[in-house]
């Protein structure tokens, strides 16, 4: 009787301990770190998607959720772009919910006017004059329009139930403006605290580059001052951890042909590497890999090799720095209540590379049993 029990007690030992290990080889579900993805995602291919790709590519990774709000592009194509991707990718479980067709407060009329009294933002997203169309238009989609949907529900609402349903697992990865989020807290106030974690892709300092856009504006960044007063609001909430994907550190990666062609040359079978070797198409000699590097220090924040706190804010006096980044230090942040950021200002280049190669030729995960929300 006693060997039978013993050997018993070693086969449930046994049952155990492989359904632990199958469990970690499958990356099962309730093992994974669930992340909701904010997005102003243009496409196909470049940074926006990039960031996407790189996040469900990851093995660690559940995704509960894509948000799309306008910024780099208008929403409405946005969402076309990343359903297609979805589509192509094999990973059509993933809702896609749409967010915000507009900035709180700024206008493409006022911004107009701005420019002509302080002169001109390189970079307006979806209003930039060289590629501007209407904002219920797709504009070009060499990858093929969509045939699956949106979810219909909207982004902030979403938001919401997702940090209620999972409280304190859920990061909240910020690719563009923050205009989802701020209406995501004025739904519900307790939504930061329920999260895990805010991740955004944001915010200059003082970048040591000559691009034109930051050379004469080390405080200006596209994602923060398209919606100034959605920053506001985020940057000022109680999350229980920031950190920040700066330009200055933006600035010290490179998407190049050399890149692209690791990616090809790796690519095999993957959906995801044949998608970006297609569509991934350089602005001049080179491309920030702006969001890249924010979705890919999230899964390995070991590549960041130098980083700081900071207190931060925005600017919204409506004058020439309207929009621009406003940081403190310990010793001289106002009274006010300000959150604690952690900035990432350098990299291990080589391994960020050799990371976004790794993830973007892998077999794209397959959806998990209980993913659906
Ligand atoms: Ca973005």
């Amino acid at each position: 009787m006693k060997r039978d029990r013993f050997q018993t007690l070693i086969a449930v030992a046994t049952v155990i301990l492989m359904t632990g290990f199958v469990s970690q080889c499958l990356g099962l579900e309730k093992d994974k770190r669930k992340i909701i993805i904010d997005q102003d995602a243009a496409g196909p291919a470049g940074s926006d998607q990039q960031a996407i790709l790189l996040l469900i590519q990851s093995p660690q990774t559940e995704v509960l959720g894509i948000t799309v709000v306008t910024g780099d592009a208008w929403l409405t194509e946005e969402v076309a772009h990343t359903l297609r991707m979805l589509e192509l990718i094999g990973r059509t479980d993933i809702p896609v919910v749409p967010g915000a067709e507009y900035p709180l407060v700024r206008t493409k009329e006022a911004t107009e006017q701005w420019e002509q009294r302080y002169g001109s933002v390189v970079w307006l997203g979806a209003w930039t004059p060289k590629y501007y169309h209407p904002p219920r238009e797709l504009g070009e989609m060499p990858e093929g329009k969509p045939t699956t949907k949106a979810a219909d529900e909207d982004a902030a609402h979403f938001l919401v139930r997702m940090v209620r349903k999972y409280p304190h697992e859920v990061t909240i990865y910020e690719g563009g403006p923050m205009t989802n989020l701020a209406l995501a807290i004025s739904l519900d106030a307790e939504f930061p605290s329920l999260a895990k974690e805010l991740v955004f892709m944001g915010a200059n300092l003082n970048p040591q580059t000559d691009d034109p856009e930051f050379a004469d504006n080390p405080r200006h960044e596209f994602n923060l001052w398209f919606d100034p007063e959605a920053a506001h609001i985020v940057l000022r909430a109680p999350w229980k951890k920031i950190v920040c994907t700066t330009v200055d550190i933006s600035v010290k990666t490179r998407m190049t042909n050399e890149l692209i062609d690791r990616v090809k040359a790796k690519a095999g079978s993957s959906l995801a590497a044949q998608y970006v070797g297609k569509y991934e198409h350089l602005h001049g000699s080179y491309n920030y890999l702006w969001d890249e590097l924010a979705a890919a220090a999230w899964l390995d924040p070991s590549l960041i090799t130098k980083k700081e706190s900071r207190y931060m804010d925005v600017d919204l006096d409506r004058g020439a720095n309207y929009g621009d980044t406003l940081t403190w230090s310990d010793s001289d942040k106002p009274q006010r209540n300000v959150q604690s950021v952690e900035v990432q200002l350098d990299l291990d280049t080589e391994r960020f590379y050799e990371l976004f190669v790794e993830l973007l030729t892998a077999p794209t995960p397959r959806p998990g049993k209980t993913t659906m929300p």
